[in-house]
């Protein structure tokens, strides 16, 4: 499995250059983290979005625009149809999210007649690489399903475990988070986490072993885990840790951002190519490690399928 974003990073320059399409691009931040992947020979941008604010933008930070494709289109939802298109079109090979609200790029995605979705469900993936666990960690979803029900938890497995399989690991192991790790009839997550075990042990969730009811520290940590006695064959090992809402997805995943600091990197998967949505609080480094794991995925699926 590969261990960092600097290896996928390596592992993107060494391929022919990759098209990343931003929607709504007039935006400093966006521009910067994009102009720090063109420098790294990591992709060529399509910047699509108010042509003069670009260029303005782009003047003000001393963003060399000459290896970037522009586009003018003013109206929001107007680009991110534009950018959608590209990718249906096999004319890019990941979209970036610009100065537009996720919703409305997700719309444009989702679209039964001009949209571009792959799987059963799109899913937000957030990737770490965190020291104290010393191996990589997917949390699903922090920002695309409000709140799954149980055939959509088997898809947001589906989406994570063949992410991790992209990069790598062959078996992912899935902890559904709960607050406990019995079964509360009151809590439907721990009612729903023991029903996705056992799908996974009738073959119906496939690829991956799924534990739980979990809570946090006990899926995270063998020493938790043992100190409560707890048997589960993930407890303490999980690198899927599939969350009960997108509430919980979200501040887990900003608690590792913004507290911990933790390398990491957020996508939509399960469209024709990754979806970048990181927001305007997102640091440097997430926006850049995002575009990392778009393209290696977008690289590793093009050798896949
Ligand atoms: N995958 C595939 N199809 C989907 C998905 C999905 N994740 N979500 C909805 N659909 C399909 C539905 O089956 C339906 O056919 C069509 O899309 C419209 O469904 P609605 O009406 O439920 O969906 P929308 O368009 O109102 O909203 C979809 C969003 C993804 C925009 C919505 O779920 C949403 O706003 N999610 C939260 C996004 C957000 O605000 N994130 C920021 C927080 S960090």
């Amino acid at each position: 499995m590969i261990q960092s974003f600097a290896a996928m990073s390596e592992g993107v320059r060494a391929r022919d250059r990759q098209r990343i399409v931003v929607a709504v691009a007039h935006d400093e931040n966006i521009l910067l983290a994009v102009d720090g992947a063109t420098r790294q020979g990591l992709a060529e941008p399509v910047l699509i979005g108010r042509r003069d604010r670009i260029i303005h933008l782009a003047d003000k930070q001393g963003i060399d625009l000459s290896t970037s494709h522009l586009i003018d289109q003013p109206d929001d939802t107007l680009a991110c149809q534009l950018a959608v298109r590209m990718a249906r079109e096999g004319k890019a090979d990941a979209i970036m999210k610009g100065l537009v609200g996720t919703a409305v790029l997700l719309k444009a995605i989702l679209n039964k007649e001009t949209g571009i979705r792959d799987r059963e469900l799109l899913s937000h993936i957030g990737l770490f690489f965190i020291s104290e666990l010393q191996r990589a960690l997917l949390v699903t979803d922090a920002a695309m399903n409000i709140a799954p029900d149980l055939e959509a938890k088997k898809h947001l497995i589906d989406n994570a475990v063949e992410v991790l399989q992209l990069l790598g690991l062959e078996l992912p192991k899935v902890a559904c988070v709960c607050a406990l790790e019995q079964v509360n009839p009151a809590m439907r997550a721990t009612v729903e986490a023991a029903e996705l075990v056992r799908l996974n042990r009738q073959g119906i969730i496939e690829d991956c072993l799924v534990g739980g009811p979990l809570a946090l520290d006990n899926a995270l940590f063998v020493e938790a885990a043992r100190h409560k006695g707890i048997t589960d064959t993930v407890a303490g090992q999980a690198d899927i840790l599939l969350m009960p809402n997108i509430e919980a997805g979200n501040v887990f995943y900003k608690s590792l951002t913004f507290l911990c600091k933790s390398s990491g990197a957020g996508l939509v998967v399960g469209a024709q190519v990754p979806v970048i949505v990181t927001s305007r609080s997102d640091n440097h480094e997430t926006k850049l490690n995002s575009m990392i794991l778009a393209l290696y995925l977008a690289a590793m699926r093009k050798d896949k399928y």
